[in-house]
């Protein structure tokens, strides 16, 4: 029988990871440097790229990264030009970079609208449309973007975090439905609420010690009665980046401790002394 876990091996690929100087960024990459893949990321400004390959260091990863704002087609195209050049054709882009803001819709202005859907659904288009050559002339790739709860829910105050992550479900479908001829697979990871900086905000203990509403609410909504860890997705990426995942195409894999299949209990009946964090 076939050594089938090498399925899962990603030796010899090269892995393009956006916005990956912290957070689930960060994760994704260093599951995929575990699993043999050379390290690509890109971040918004030099700090933060400083800050990621020191993170990197730290964790014995030779990564190569540079400044690339993903809505910006010109630096996309740069970046990837000189990654081809200087570590290897990218055989695999994940679509991790992201912004959030929470405003209600009625107070949202048009620019913060444009600024939250140019990153999170604009963005993955110019990255994949900047991969995709290369990857439709080798005759394989793997593009895997950063889907949500919110692809699927609505909730108050993410009118367009929703929007554009509902948008990416159906940009995976697309890329999918046009490029699967070549043997390019392109999924999507929806992860449920997962502890990052993105979401320090919503488990923030409240001035008299308490839990932060949202954090409660949430935890009622997860079988789990936790949030994820970033650890908790790295498996998942790995498996889509690698041939394990040849014939899944189109899909959104939820990663959510059980959020999207169940019904939730009411906030109050959560015992904090036993939620663990
Ligand atoms: P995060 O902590 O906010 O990290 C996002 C990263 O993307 C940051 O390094 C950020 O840099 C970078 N970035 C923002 N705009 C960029 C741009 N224009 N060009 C390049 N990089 C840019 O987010 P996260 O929690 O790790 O989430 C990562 C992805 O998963 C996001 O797409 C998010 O929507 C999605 N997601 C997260 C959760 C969750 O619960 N955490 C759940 C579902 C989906 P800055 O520091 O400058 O912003
Ligand atoms: C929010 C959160 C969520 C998470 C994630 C859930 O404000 O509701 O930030 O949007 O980031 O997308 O899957």
């Amino acid at each position: 029988m076939q050594d089938f876990l090498k399925n899962f091996s990603l030796e010899g690929k090269v892995a393009w990871v956006t916005g990956a100087s912290y957070g689930l960024g960060l994760a994704y990459a260093t599951a995929f440097a575990q699993s043999g893949a050379k390290i690509v990321f890109n971040d918004i400004n030099q700090e933060l790229v400083d800050k990621g390959m020191a993170e990197y260091k730290k964790l014995g990863i030779e990564a190569y990264g540079a400044v690339c704002d993903v809505t910006d087609e010109d630096m996309v195209k740069e970046f990837v030009s000189d990654v081809e050049k200087k570590v290897g054709t990218i055989d695999i882009l994940v679509n991790n970079a992201g912004i959030i803001k929470r405003i209600p819709m009625t107070e949202m202005t048009l620019e913060e609208w444009n600024q939250v859907i140019n990153v999170d659904l604009t963005g993955p288009f110019i990255c994949s449309k900047a991969v995709l050559p290369a990857m439709i002339k080798k005759g394989s790739g793997k593009i895997i973007n950063a889907c949500s709860m919110m692809s699927e829910f609505g909730r108050e105050t993410v009118s367009a975090y929703a929007a554009a992550k509902g948008g990416l479900k159906m940009l995976t479908r697309n890329i999918c439905s046009e490029y699967g001829q070549y043997n390019i697979q392109c999924n999507a990871i929806g992860p449920g609420y997962i502890a990052t900086p993105q979401t320090a905000p919503l488990r923030e203990k409240q001035p008299d010690g308490s839990m932060h509403p949202f954090d409660r609410f949430i935890r009622s909504k997860t079988p789990a009665q936790r949030w994820g860890k970033t650890e908790d997705l790295m498996g998942l990426a790995v498996f889509l980046a690698s041939p394990a995942s040849d014939f899944i195409n189109g899909q959104v894999v939820y990663i959510d401790g059980g959020i999207t299949a169940y019904i939730g209990q009411d906030p109050s009946n959560l015992d904090p002394s036993k939620l663990e964090d």
